[in-house]
């Protein structure tokens, strides 16, 4: 219990696919508790397989909304037993799986206003919502929404640019527009709260859609302070206060403390990249959100489905099922890689929408192979390439003081490093962001704290953790990718072109 004696904390909640975890950091920015509920562990009467259920059309995947609140009783029931002491908790905020939506059933409101701090919230919770299988962002089933929302307002790169993002299926207005068709009692019970939307898209979603939710406010917003139901039960601080939630994407920037110019690259099974923007371009790819550490700024999504996927199977083609190996062609290969480029794409990619493994001599010719030095470097640096590429399209600009963050298990290999940071021509830093959603709920906690200041995010982690340099470009790199960028690009327009059909 000593480790977690009493200090003012603020507290970071991640309620995320498989499990909620929750982190207390203090005011020097240490982590000193942390614990969290899996889904399928902990809660086993809820049957769930990764946290969701999936339906039998393959495409429905929804997680039961009690289990969520089950999870959230079980965590705080813990850290009263373990003697944790709420008094010291200045504030919390948290954030949760995006697209993952909540249905308040028409009075939940006012179940929420007279809780009793004697039982559970999951006993008091039963009968407040309109639909008890939340749809979460693993859902593909509104193809029929997303293509009707588009056509509303005038094409999907319209779309984009009202909100950032084309219509993706898993995206809450088109979840919303679905249960609306199908379950119209459901969609009239329900009452979302305060959020203010585009009109054109609210319209084509559902009916009244404004009156079920309110205005936007910038993420480091105080909203209230905590409910007096945690107060009497758990002992927290009337004065507790709570700050806006986010999503998990967005919370994670915060806690990898990016900053303007940076980029955070995940290399894991896919990649995805998380972009700081100042001037966003949406596209017809990717997706554009608030930035949630300044609301003047935007952060941006691209995700990359063909990551370590390729890199594990070109390794065990090319270099003997060892990353030393792997990782010696990378070495004994030049950057630029003479001219050669290649495209590896076993599974339908993401960005861009091109599948199959496509090679290019420096003359440009379509060559069946490579020797495996080669098709290794050559592997690895379009990886690079086509994240930059797909990051400019968005808006994004490499600036001076630009930092790539790298995580996940391929930002363990400096030579796979060392090319990131010779194509982006910017230094690559490692960082841990096994808690980052979470940690960075806790960071924005202090943040809405110190909101009223005007401090910067920056400020208000400046004691945290910072990310350790792992590789600096190479002399002369930005010379040989200034070159070679708009070249990939013009053969992945080529490849597009020849292995799509014509435009609809
Ligand atoms: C982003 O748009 C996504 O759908 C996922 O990254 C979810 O946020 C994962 F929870």
């Amino acid at each position: 219990m000593a480790e977690h004696a009493a200090r003012p904390c603020c507290l970071g909640w991640d309620f995320s696919t498989q499990q909620v975890k929750v982190v207390a950091v203090d005011a020097e920015l240490n982590v000193f508790y942390e614990d969290s509920v899996n889904f399928d562990k902990d809660l086993l009467e809820f049957g769930t397989q990764g946290g969701v259920h999936v339906h039998e059309d393959g495409l429905t995947v929804t997680s039961p909304v009690l289990m969520w609140v089950q999870a959230l009783d079980i965590i705080l029931e813990r850290m009263k037993a373990s003697g944790f002491d709420f008094s010291q908790v200045l504030a919390l905020s948290g954030a949760g799986q995006q697209h993952g939506s909540v249905y308040w059933k028409a009075g939940a409101s006012r179940v929420l206003t007279s809780l009793s701090p004697d039982l559970l919230l999951h006993k008091q919770l039963q009968a407040c919502f309109s639909i008890r299988d939340s749809p979460v962002w693993m859902d593909s089933s509104t193809t029929v929404q997303c293509r009707r929302l588009e056509a509303a307002v005038g094409g999907a790169q319209a779309l984009s640019c009202l909100t950032g993002s084309r219509a993706y299926e898993r995206f809450t207005g088109n979840q919303i527009a679905k249960i609306y068709q199908q379950n119209p009692e459901a969609y009239a019970h329900t009452e979302i709260q305060d959020k203010v939307w585009s009109q054109v898209c609210l319209h084509a979603c559902a009916p009244h859609l404004e009156e079920k939710l309110g205005s936007p406010v910038p993420s480091c917003s105080v909203v209230g302070a905590i409910s007096s139901y945690f107060v009497q039960r758990y002992g927290f601080s009337p004065g507790c206060k709570v700050v806006a939630f986010t999503g998990d994407n967005p919370a994670s920037l915060a806690g990898m403390k990016l900053e303007e110019g940076d980029i955070a690259v995940s290399l894991g099974t896919s990649d995805t990249l998380f972009l700081w923007l100042q001037e966003p371009m949406p596209a017809l790819e990717g997706h554009v959100f608030c930035n949630p550490v300044d609301a003047q700024h935007y952060m941006a999504l691209l995700c990359f489905k063909n990551g370590s996927l390729m890199r594990e199977k070109i390794r065990d083609e090319s270099a003997s099922c060892s990353w030393s190996d792997f990782s010696e062609a990378l070495r004994s290969t030049e950057m630029g890689n003479g001219g050669n480029l290649g495209f590896y794409f076993d599974v339908m990619e993401i960005t861009p929408e091109i599948t199959g493994r496509h090679r290019f001599s420096a003359e440009n010719h379509q060559v069946s192979a490579f020797p495996g030095a080669v098709e290794i470097r050559a592997l690895i640096e379009g990886q690079f390439m086509a994240k930059r590429i797909h990051a400019e399209g968005l808006g994004y600009r490499v600036m001076p003081k630009t930092k790539i963050l790298a995580t996940g298990g391929a930002s363990h290999n400096r030579d796979i490093l060392q090319v990131l940071a010779d194509v982006f021509g910017a230094p690559v830093y490692v960082t841990n962001t096994a808690n980052s959603a979470c940690v960075g709920s806790a960071y924005r906690a202090f943040h809405g704290l110190a909101a009223g200041t005007d401090v910067p995010f920056s400020e208000v982690v400046k004691l945290a953790p910072n990310p350790r340099l792992a590789a600096t470009p190479t002399p002369g790199a930005s010379q040989v990718y200034e070159a070679l960028l708009p070249q990939y690009a013009k053969l992945e327009q080529r490849i597009l072109s020849q292995t799509q059909g014509p435009p609809e």
